[in-house]
Parts: structure tokens; sequence; C-alpha cells
């Protein structure tokens, strides 16, 4: 049985009947054919039924971001802990006798103490759903990072109270500044010496244009870290550090007003003083919190605690659930020519032509922004990781996929709720969850899945170019069919790309192709623990690929023409031509020469025949 099914009970995991349903959800369900209210395209009536409101408005998610080692994981750990999803919180850095976190469960992941993908992990906390992203924050796996993000609508940023913004938290901040997500900051590692808050704050709003309006605020830092002062409702958390490792803190509540007990607890004069200090300074200075700002993500709600003595975990956690937003719609093309056009992401002509696809549409849409292979490694299945945007998903339902032919449907029989690499089969799910469908190969990140008669097609997910290039070689020859398997399984994941010769068909040299160093390592190691093979890397000194949309011929041209000296001409895996440069200035060039090779940084997978 799985993790958190000990937890917590399976009504509550997934829902199934707790308060929508008296029964078990028959498929297909019955609806009277109708316009959708949101998007007011005509919606089939047969196989597809709007996802009941109040399900929608139980759910939240979010995903957690910030640079490497400010304790996204930790501070995941601990909000499942105060969540009832599971009973002790592990470590990222385990020692004796201590269990490792829900979210970093691969090997790698575990020595390195490092999150190398992101994880998905939902519970049931109060009335609601959560489904909490936990993500990477070093810059080589900034991809899949980006890709959690598409399916978030919440995101927290978590800050070390010791550094403040760090790099990686500028370059993902702009990400959810573009997807216009609340964001939520938490200043986490208060129980370490800190930056003091109001630093904290002049630096997000002096470099983010951000305003923050402090909920929690701590009294002391590093070993004085006494607890913080929630300015909603005016009462002081003092903690006590948990006794046994993983297990919850203690708390008294004092109001702000009774000045002796509080004088007493805090045991600090100084400390105190300071205390009573911010809390008529903030009453006086902030603009008042502003629900709507949040949501427009001009106004971020500020959090300080530390994850590690879970100083102040539970009243972020209960503040998310009333503060975050519930799932959220996405623009979608339907029934468009352009979607299939190759553009780049974001464009204007692709925003004019799409259409806003609400929780409540009718249809059920969703699209895929991960795929895993090896959750269980003795099952060795694949899992598109999968957001549901709108409708209900049932067990067994027909879904049409947008890189396949109109009318081409997919059975989706299994769904899974997902808890790190534990999960459990669910019958019904519902906008803002996030399920995994085992995956044979035909689902690639960014597709769209949806039921009715309409094609749905959500902008693709953004991919980066690749600036890492090494051959990669099998040692063993006899290991020749694990060591393909496992290279095509990690391609398929999206973990990295790889590269052949030209009109090579498999026998000659591979190339790997990365955003960052780390994921070759990651690749070596997987294969090893994995799929038992050893890999020989060798790295070449190629720093960017450009695809040549222009095709075969124009690169034929290109060469004839002397045009590409110096250039690597390869091909990707469904053999489009792809050049490699040494540096941007020679990929730049021959872009604006050369403008019918039709150079682009990625490319998307092809549709299926
Ligand atoms: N002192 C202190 N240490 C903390 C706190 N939160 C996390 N840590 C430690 O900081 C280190 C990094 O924590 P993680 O939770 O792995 O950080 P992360 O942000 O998930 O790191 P990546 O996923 O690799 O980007 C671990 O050793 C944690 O024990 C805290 O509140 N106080
Ligand atoms: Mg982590």
């Amino acid at each position: 049985m799985g993790l958190f099914s000990k937890a917590i009970s399976l009504s509550t995991i997934f829902g199934i009947s707790t308060n929508a349903f008296t029964s078990r959800p028959v498929y297909p369900p019955q609806q009277p054919n109708k316009k959708c209210a949101t998007c007011h395209f005509a919606t089939d009536d047969s196989a597809t039924v709007a996802a009941p409101n109040q399900e929608i408005n139980r759910r939240r998610n979010l995903a957690i971001i910030s640079h490497p080692d400010s304790g996204k994981t930790t501070m995941t750990e601990k909000l499942l802990l105060y969540g009832g999803a599971i009973q002790q919180a592990g470590a990222v850095r385990q020692k004796a006798e201590q269990r490792s976190t829900a979210s970093d469960f691969m090997e790698m992941e575990k020595e390195r103490g490092i999150s190398i993908s992101s994880t998905v992990m939902n519970f049931d906390y109060n009335d609601l759903r959560i489904n909490i992203l936990d993500t990477p924050g070093h810059q080589d796996f900034s991809e899949d990072t980006y890709r959690a993000l598409a399916a978030a609508d919440n995101a927290i940023m978590l800050l070390d109270g010791g550094k403040g913004l760090e790099q990686q938290t500028r370059k993902l901040f702009e990400v959810c500044r573009l997807r216009n997500l609340p964001l939520f900051t938490f200043v986490n590692k208060m129980d370490r010496p800190a930056l003091s808050p109001y630093d904290i704050m002049d630096q997000i709003e002096n470099e983010f244009g951000l305003e923050t309006h402090p909920i929690l605020w701590p009294i002391g830092d590093g070993a004085d870290f006494k607890g913080v002062l929630d300015r909603l409702t005016n009462i002081v958390h003092i903690y006590e550090k948990p006794s046994k490792r993983g297990s919850k803190a203690k708390v008294v509540e004092v109001p702000l007003e009774d000045e002796e007990k509080l004088q007493e607890l805090i045991g600090d004069s100084d400390l105190y003083e300071k205390l009573k200090e911010d809390a008529e300074l903030l009453g006086e200075l902030l603009n008042p919190l502003d629900m709507d700002r949040v949501m427009d993500a001009t106004q971020s709600p500020l959090f300080f605690g530390s994850a590690m003595t879970n100083f102040g975990v539970q009243l972020f956690l209960d503040k998310f659930c009333t503060m975050g937003t519930k799932p959220v719609g996405r623009k979608a093309f339907i029934n468009s020519e352009l979607s299939t056009k190759k553009k780049k992401v974001g464009s204007e002509e692709e925003e004019k032509e799409m259409v806003f696809v609400g929780p409540d549409h009718n249809d059920f849409t969703g699209f895929v922004f991960k795929n895993q292979a090896n959750l269980d490694p003795k099952h060795r299945d694949r899992l598109a990781y999968i957001r549901i945007v709108s409708g209900s998903y049932f067990k067994g339902m027909k879904v049409g996929h947008s890189r396949s032919k109109p009318g081409k449907k997919f059975n989706l029989a299994q769904a899974q709720a997902l808890f790190g690499n534990d999960r459990e089969s669910v019958d019904i799910a519902y906008p803002g969850d996030v399920i995994g469908i085992n995956n044979p190969g035909n689902f690639a990140i960014g597709d769209t899945l949806f039921t009715g008669s309409n094609s749905v097609v959500f902008p693709g997910i953004p991919s980066f170019s690749p600036e890492k290039f090494a051959y990669i070689r099998n040692p063993n020859p006899s290991n020749y069919k694990s060591f393909q398997k496992g290279i095509e399984q990690l391609l398929d994941e999206g973990a990295i790309q790889a590269l052949r010769q030209r009109n090579d068909d498999g026998g000659g040299p591979l190339i790997l192709a990365a955003v960052g160093q780390l994921q070759f390592e990651v690749v070596q190691a997987r294969l090893t623990n994995e799929y038992g093979v050893e890999s020989k890397m060798e790295p070449l000194s190629y720093t960017l690929a450009r695809w040549a949309d222009g095709g075969w011929s124009a690169v034929d041209k290109a060469d004839k023409d002397g045009k590409l000296f110096g250039i690597m001409i390869v091909q990707d895996r469904w053999k489009r031509p792809v050049l490699l440069f040494r540096n941007d200035w020679k990929a730049t060039n021959l872009a604006n020469e050369e403008t019918h090779l039709q150079l682009l940084p990625w490319s998307k997978p092809p549709d299926l025949s």
C-alpha cells in the first residue's frame, strides 16, 4: 500500500464521491448539449461533463521555486507533515534513523541532497485538495522547473533569509511574472542569522518592482528566532523546536496586546520592544493587503519562518489556503490552423487567435507538462503528467490528442494521483489536478488532450535551446538493448535531447544535447541505476544548436555555397536537420545571411502519423 494511503483515507485522497457524488460516477456522463459559458464554443454532450463547482473551488495548486538550497524540498515535506499527508517529515540530507523526503526520491537526489526533477504531491487539507509541485533550483534543471510552472496557478518564492534574492530566484521570478502567477514569498531559514526583514522587502521592491505585504513577521533571527506575529490576527506565535526530528513544533499563541505574557514568553526585552515597534511601524507604512493586487501579482504576501524547525509552516499553509487562487483556465486554439504552424510561443498573432478555456468549460481539456520514466523502477513504466484545465476526467474516457489526426482517440484507461514516486489510481479528477497517465510514447511535453467535437490546443511549453553537447558511448556491446531502451526513455522524458549524424539509423555515434552539464551526469547515473548500464561521455566544443526549419534541401544549398564551414550538421531523433555552432556570432550571421534555412533555437515534436 502506498505511503499516502496509509496516512489518509482513500475517499479523502481522491475526492471520489465525498462531496460531489453520492454514488460512483458513471461514464460516459450525461449532460445536455450546450455552449460553454466561458468560451462560447459548442461542446459535445456524448463524452464530456463540466466539473462541479465545489470541486473546482476546493482545489489549490502551487509550485515552490527558488535558488538552489533555499529549502523548497524541506518546506514541501513540512507542508505535507502539517497537511496530514505524512506522519513524520524526512530530511534532505539524511542521518541514521531518518527517512528521505517524499519529493527527492531519485537515487542521485538522495545521494547529493539536491532536487533534479520536479515532483507532484497532492493531499487533502481541511476541505481543500492541495497539489504541490516541488521544483529543482539548479539552473541546469530549469527547463523542468519552467514546465512545472506552466501547470501551477500559484507560486511560492522561497528566499534564504541570510542571502535574500539570488540569481536563480531572479530568473524564476521573471517566468512567474510572464505567466502572471500570484506570488507568495516565504523567507526561510530564519533560525540562522538573517538579513533585516526591511532590507529583504526593499530588495524585492527595488529589483522586482513588486510590493510585499508582510503577513507573518519574525521575532528575532538565528538562535534568537522566537516566533512570528500574524499581522492579520495580531496574534503572536512563539515556538519551541520539536523535540523529535521530523515532528511538529510546539507553539504558544498570545495576543499582541497581552504585554505581560508576551514579554515573559519572548524572554528578551530588546526583542519584545522591537516587535512592538515593528508592529506599529508596519501598520502605519504599508498599503493595505489587496487580494486583487495579489491575484494580479503586483502585491506579494510575505511570510517569515523556518521550514527546518517548522516555525511558521502551518500558519503559512492556512493563509495560503484562504489566499491562493483556485484553478484558473488557460488560453487555447480551438479548431485552429494556427496552432500547428511553427511560430514563437506568445507571439501577437497567436494571442489574437486564442480563446480562454475556463475550468468550468464542459469539455475535458488538459496538457502534458512532464514525462517521467521509472517512477517505480520495478515496473519500468512511463507516465505523462497532465494538468487538467477544464471538465472532468473519468476512468476510461476517450480523448483527442493535439498532434494526432482529427478523430483519433486515446483511451485514458488508468490515471494516477501522484505523491512523489508513490501513486494510486483515480477514477475521477478535476481542473487543477495533476494526473499521471500511462504513456507508451505517444504523449510529448506540451501536448493537449481533449474530449468533445472541437480540437483544442494549448500553446506549447517553450523548450530551452541546448548549450552543451557530448558523445555518449556504450562500452559494453552486450548491453546494447538496455542502453538503447534507457536512452530512448530518457529522451521521451525530455530529460535530454539526442542528435546523430545525417542518415544514421542508430548504428553511429550518439550526441547528447543538454541545457546544463549536470543533466549529462543525471543521464549517466540513471542509466546505471535504472537500466544497469555503464556509459562513457566525451564533450564536444559546440555551444549552440539551431534547427533548420527550411529542411534538408535548404541545408544542402547552404553547404554547397560554402556557408556551413566549421558548423556540424546533424539530425534530431525525427531526422530533422540541426546545425551545431561554436559561438552565437556565427549562428546569428548565418541566420541573417541564409534566411531560407529558417534557423530556430528549438523544435516541437512532429505530428503523429
Ligand atoms: N537552518 C535551516 N536549514 C534549512 C532550512 N530549510 C532547509 N534547510 C536546509 O537547507 C538545505 C537545502 O534544503 P532543500 O530543502 O534541499 O533545498 P531545495 O531548495 O529543495 O534545494 P534544491 O532542490 O536542490 O534547489 C538542507 O540541508 C536543509 O536541511 C531552515 O529553515 N533552516
Ligand atoms: Mg529540492
